[in-house]
């Protein structure tokens, strides 16, 4: 165990005991909640703090003292823990000290941004019903159930195959009525110039996702908007040099992306059932914190994501022309620029 957290994680494990101690199994990523793991850390002595960092299957405890670390040792290397559905057996060992650097990065992508409490619980419940899901023969929407959610689009419908709309072939109908409300709220706002004309609902139940993807640049303009509803969520953003930024959407959250949010980070939703969000709940929105020892699991519930975007009629000039399509002419990109689910 010691060589593997080395090898994959630079974790450095002490040959003699100490106060602070990487508990193997027992992180976010495993399934194992920080309740459950501290009730059973806590057998072992007075904990001083508990670092769970956000989807790794480890976490660090430190005890009040070295003998309080070694009895925890003796006592629980080994234990079998029950998490939700699952048992899994945590594994003890020493480190000289918890790696307080060992934190997810703080600031939100530039460009983004997640309004909290954008529409009421009563606009929520209308939209929620306003999107039927019964199939059509009238041209109006389109929907489909794709392998990770099903979807259903207004206005043009967005194609998985190039990852593009068809222009020239918009949907009868529109976006729906109920939507003109929040609509010209984001332009009174200021967050659009121009309203939207095409929309895709995407719903996921608990352990769907969605993959990362730049939404392609030639199909839509800047920016795009996505509204929350029924349930929160937690959305990776991914800079193309590696940077990782975890944003949590609350239900009734409006995210705005724009500029590098839309054109260059990746976005996109981990399957799982579970999410990593602060203890307190009281945080809402925004990046997840940067205090390891305030992070718990929770269960997603129905999320339903309206994302507005306006077509593009002319090739996108952005600052970014190495993700661009309109700019990369023939020559294939190099972070993904597609929804994702292409090879479904
Ligand atoms: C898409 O449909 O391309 C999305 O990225 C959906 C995002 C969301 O569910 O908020």
């Amino acid at each position: 165990a010691s060589h593997t957290l080395l090898k994959h994680e630079g974790i450095s494990t002490a040959s003699h005991p100490t106060k602070h101690l990487v508990v193997s199994n027992g992180g976010l990523g495993n399934g194992v909640s920080r309740e459950s793991l501290l009730e059973v850390l806590k057998e072992g002595g007075t904990v001083e703090s508990l670092l769970t960092p956000p989807a790794k299957p480890y976490a660090f405890v430190t005890y009040s003292s070295t003998e309080a670390g070694q009895n925890a040792y003796t006592l629980l290397n080994g234990r079998a823990l029950q998490c939700h559905d699952q048992s899994v057996t945590l594994y003890f060992s020493y480190v000289e000290k918890v790696d307080s650097d060992r934190s997810v990065s703080c600031a939100l992508p530039p460009g983004l941004s997640v309004l909290e409490g954008f529409v009421s619980p009563e606009e929520e419940l209308q939209l929620l019903q306003a999107v039927d899901w019964t199939p059509h023969t009238a041209d109006v929407t389109v929907q489909k159930a794709l392998k990770h959610r099903r979807v259903k689009h207004y206005g043009y419908e967005f194609r998985y195959d190039n990852n593009n709309i068809d222009k020239d072939k918009p949907l009868a109908g529109g976006l729906p009525a109920e939507c003109d409300a929040l609509l010209q709220r984001c332009l009174a706002d200021g967050h659009i110039s121009v309203l939207p004309d095409q929309l895709t609902v995407n719903q996921y139940q608990s352990g769907q996702g969605i993959p990362p993807h730049v939404d392609t640049h030639s199909a839509f303009e800047d920016p795009i908007l996505s509204l929350s509803l029924g349930a929160k969520t937690v959305m990776d953003f991914k800079h193309p040099d590696g940077r990782s930024v975890a944003v949590v959407l609350p239900e009734r959250s409006l995210l705005v992306m724009k500029g590098e949010s839309r054109y260059l980070w990746t976005h996109g939703i981990t399957p799982r059932k579970f999410d990593v969000v602060p203890v307190s709940e009281v945080e809402g929105s925004g990046v997840m914190t940067s205090d390891l020892s305030n992070l718990t699991l929770k269960r997603r519930g129905t999320r339903t994501s309206l994302t507005f975007r306006k077509i593009r009629h002319i090739p996108c000039n952005c600052a970014y022309p190495s993700v661009c399509d309109s700019q990369l002419l023939s020559s294939p990109p190099t972070v993904p620029v597609a929804e994702g689910d292409a090879c479904r």
